[in-house]
């Protein structure tokens, strides 16, 4: 029975108006108790910092999900095309200060608790967040979900429940450990189950061709095993008003396998299939940009994005659609090539379960998906080999094979060469046979799209050279964004405040209206407000130093940020260099120079990737030098924060000074910290890679530190045979901090510690630190003049923020409306 009279109504049956959330301080108060006693059912007296918290979650989860469903309403009505974002990884950082400010009820709850003798900040505190993501392309999608919600897109993301989210960084005796990360442990106040969501998923087996009693060709896909994948809900609350929901699917045994081995009397077996088929949303692979070629990856890939197809098309009908239409009703977004899959499996679900002719299946296809590129690593893109998947998706190679037949038969009628054909080809013939994601996304797709110009740029003239020649309209760019409430509004309410005050609320919804603070950059009043907020956030971030990394630093050092994945294409070591050099000057009493500095490092290494562990042993070395070296600790320090998170984000960069963006020019395809990093008043130093190139452009080459060689530079290099050694023979300060890395002095006297990384460097040095190390070097020399002069570097920091308007993501959503998805917001209410 369907209930099909509007919310509005039902709320009228009680005299009350469906918009009446309950935003009043004795409103929030009075569910707050009641959640606390009759939800929770605890007594005062053994009430825990965990169920306060999770009161105030389920307190504020019901406002937002009222405006969820309130949304939800409207957008059926206006029956505009809907965005499907589908992603392998999501992180959306703690959820309760983020979904208080854009309810704007901050200030009454913080009063309602201070009545009941509690401190919200507290509270805040105890929120374990969701690490459902390696970095920046599962916090972009996150970013993506704000500001879908924010400018009244109808949209839902998709994705994986994992249960183990990225694992939990420990430091031991210098290196970095690993614990599982138990997020769901307290439970998760703000998720919504829906066990009646849920759809069968096939793996293995073999496939039946025949032709049915209508002289119908007809394929059958006998799987191997099956598993069931339920929703879980979790809304994502816009600025002020709507809601949208991130779907994450769990996977769990079907009940009929259980069943019939229960039968025959193996109770241990059945419940071992359980097991087995629970293992698929276990865990995040924890490897951001390096393939694992494990089946259990691409098991999560087909699972989450079948049960997500599953869902749209019951949905498509549902809302009485035809599966004709269904590429005129949904836009499906691709998340990288994770679950580029998706292409094969809509085919065999409209070709062979709704019986729909290929044509016309491929047609609706490739006007359904849309494909974001985010890397050019070649160890990066994903590749599967063809005896996997025709093990464990028999059907979906068979599928690709014809997706293929057809495609290269197009290209051998354009007159395409042998040679570039087979470059194109969905399989790559070298050694063991593989399908090519990246091609089967592109292919399937009617866009394509990188995620900064100059990425965008070079996936058309490099990587997807042959597919932009024949289809240019295809490709196109959008730059990535950060979501500005979370990361300035939430994050930094010093500077919001701040900002505020002279310019209203307006960059709340419109970040661009950052540029009215550009009149104040030289207002000596401005500048002295402005400078007290970042020493305060420096103060916080000191005692946070303290707490987790043993480090005491003073607050008003400058302080010099890199916090990423480490990678040795990021480059740490640089900036590590680059210390060593300086703690060498200071050693030799020629460190007038230099500016008292904090060197603050953060970020995880994939577990398996001994380089990325062996800096991360390099950081907490020279930290244990510089900090006990009494000559040099009162002009460096160096710390290394475990366990960097959202959470741990949203303190660094507000207290930032300096913003490390020193990739090798040309691999980076876009960051998104530099961003935040800039929007929170941190001046940039960086290499003309990714979106630092357009942050330039918008702050002012004059307020933007630039060194290193260009991307056309780095490749020349490498084309005329780099030869690292030549610039250790030549400069005797690289020299000497190289040979220093093997002296014994660092990591408790082991010469042998560091050599891999010495040795590295000066052997191959893939990524050309020691070409671009004296220009980083004289740079940084610049920027410890320049910091002592306070007023000065004030100023730039102004004009920084007040110049960032552009990388917001809600632009970055507008853009993929109008150039991608061709979908216009729909306006919520007033
Ligand atoms: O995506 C971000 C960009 O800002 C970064 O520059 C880019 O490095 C990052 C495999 C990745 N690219 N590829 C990945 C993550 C997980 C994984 O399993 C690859 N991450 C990026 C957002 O565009």
């Amino acid at each position: 029975k369907s209930h099909n009279k509007s919310i509005e109504h039902y709320f009228s049956t009680i005299g009350e108006k469906a918009d009446e959330i309950g935003l009043s301080k004795e409103k929030i108060k009075k569910d707050f108790l009641q959640k606390l006693f009759y939800q929770l059912g605890r007594v005062p007296a053994v009430t825990t910092s965990n169920d306060l918290y999770t009161a105030l979650a389920l307190t504020v989860r019901d406002r937002v999900l009222r405006q969820f469903v309130r949304s939800t309403e409207e957008f059926s009505k206006k029956n505009s095309r809907g965005i499907a974002y589908f992603s392998a990884e999501y992180l959306p950082g703690p959820h309760l200060g983020n979904n208080l400010l854009n309810l704007e009820i901050v200030d009454e709850t913080r009063e309602a608790l201070k009545e009941l003798d509690l401190e919200l900040d507290e509270i805040i505190e105890q929120e374990v967040e969701p690490g459902l993501g390696n970095g920046g392309l599962g916090r972009l999608a996150s970013c993506y979900m704000d500001s879908l919600a924010t400018l009244g897109i109808p949209a839902i993301g998709y994705g994986i429940r994992y249960e183990f989210g990225i694992f939990k960084q420990e430091i031991k005796e210098g290196w970095q450990s690993e614990a599982t990360d138990k997020w769901l442990h307290y439970g998760n106040p703000w998720e919504v189950i829906r066990p009646e969501v849920s759809y069968v998923v096939k793996f293995g087996g073999r496939t039946i061709h025949s032709t049915n009693e209508n002289n119908k060709y007809a394929v059958e896909w006998e799987p191997e095993s099956e598993v069931v994948g339920t929703a879980y809900d979790t809304p994502v609350l816009g600025y002020q008003s709507n809601g949208i929901i991130m779907r994450l699917w769990k996977a769990e045994a079907t009940e009929s396998f259980d069943f019939s081995v229960y039968n025959m009397g193996d109770y241990y077996k059945a419940v071992e299939k359980k097991v087995r088929s629970e293992n698929i949303t276990k865990v995040l692979y924890p490897n951001d940009e390096n393939l694992s070629g494990k089946e259990l990856r691409l098991r999560q890939q087909y699972f989450f994005v079948s049960c997500s197809l599953q869902d749209m098309i019951r949905l498509n009908f549902v809302q009485g659609r035809k599966l004709e239409e269904f590429h005129e009703k949904f836009a499906i977004q691709l998340n990288d090539t994770h679950p580029s899959i998706a292409v094969a499996e809509l085919m065999r679900l409209l070709v062979d379960e709704h019986e729909m002719e290929w044509k016309q299946a491929w047609k609706i296809t490739r006007n359904t998906f849309a494909y974001t590129n985010h890397t050019l690593l070649p160890e990066a893109l994903e590749k599967w080999s063809v005896s996997l998947m025709g093990r464990l998706l028999p059907r979906h190679l068979e599928i690709i094979y014809e997706i293929n037949s057809r495609f290269l038969h197009e290209l051998r009628e354009k007159g395409l060469s042998g040679e570039q054909i087979a470059r194109m080809s969905l399989i790559d013939e070298h050694g063991e046979p593989s399908v090519r994601m990246a091609h089967l996304a592109t292919v399937g797709s009617f866009r394509v799209n990188g995620v900064s110009q100059l990425h965008s740029r070079l996936l058309k003239t490099q990587v997807l050279n042959d597919f932009a020649e024949i289809w240019p309209d295809k490709f196109t760019n959008v730059t990535n964004g950060v979501a500005h409430r979370r990361f300035l509004a939430v994050s930094n309410p010093g500077l919001s405040r701040l900002i505020t005050e002279k310019i209203g609320n307006g960059w709340l919804t419109d970040l661009t209206t950052l540029k009215r603070l550009e009149k104040f950059a030289d207002d000596e009043i401005f500048q002295k407000q402005w400078m007290e907020v970042k020493l305060e956030n420096k103060k916080l971030l000191s005692q946070l130093l303290e707490e987790r990394a043993g480090v005491k630093i003073d607050p008003t050092m400058l302080f010099d940020v890199q916090v990423k994945r480490i990678h040795e294409y990021k480059r740490q070591h640089l900036m590590l260099l680059h210390i060593l050099d300086l703690y060498l000057k200071i050693k030799d009493g020629k460190g007038e120079n230099i500016a008292p500095s904090a060197f603050i490092f953060a970020g995880k290494a994939a577990p398996g990737y001994f380089m990325a562990k062996l800096i991360i042993r390099l950081v907490t070395a020279v930290a244990d030098l510089v900090n006990n070296d009494k000559d040099v600790n009162k002009i460096l320090k160096v710390a290394f924060l475990p366990n960097f998170s959202v959470k741990q984000a949203q303190r660094v960069y507000p207290a930032a000074d300096l913003s490390e963006q020193i990739s090798m020019a040309g691999k980076e395809a876009s960051g998104t910290g530099n961003m935040k990093f800039a929007l929170n008043g941190a001046l940039t130093i960086g290499t003309l890679d990714g979106a630092n190139v357009e942050i330039r452009e918008e702050v002012g080459e004059e307020n933007f530190f630039l060194f290193g060689q260009t991307t056309e530079e780095v490749q020349e290099t490498r084309r005329l045979g780099y030869r690292p050694s030549k610039y250790y023979e030549e400069q005797e300060d690289l020299e000497r901090v190289l040979d220093f890395l093997v002296s014994g002095e660092l990591g408790n006297g082991d010469h042998e510690l560091f050599r891999p990384l010495y040795n590295n460097l000066l052997q191959q040095d893939p990524y050309q630190l020691l070409k671009d190390f004296k220009s980083y070097c004289e740079r940084k020399h610049e920027i410890h003049q320049i910091w002592k002069d306070q007023k000065e570097w004030t100023r730039r920091s102004i004009l920084n923020v007040s110049r960032v308007g552009k990388f917001s993501s809600d632009r970055s959503i507008l853009e993929y409306c109008q150039n991608i998805w061709n979908v216009e917001p729909v306006k919520l209410r007033d």
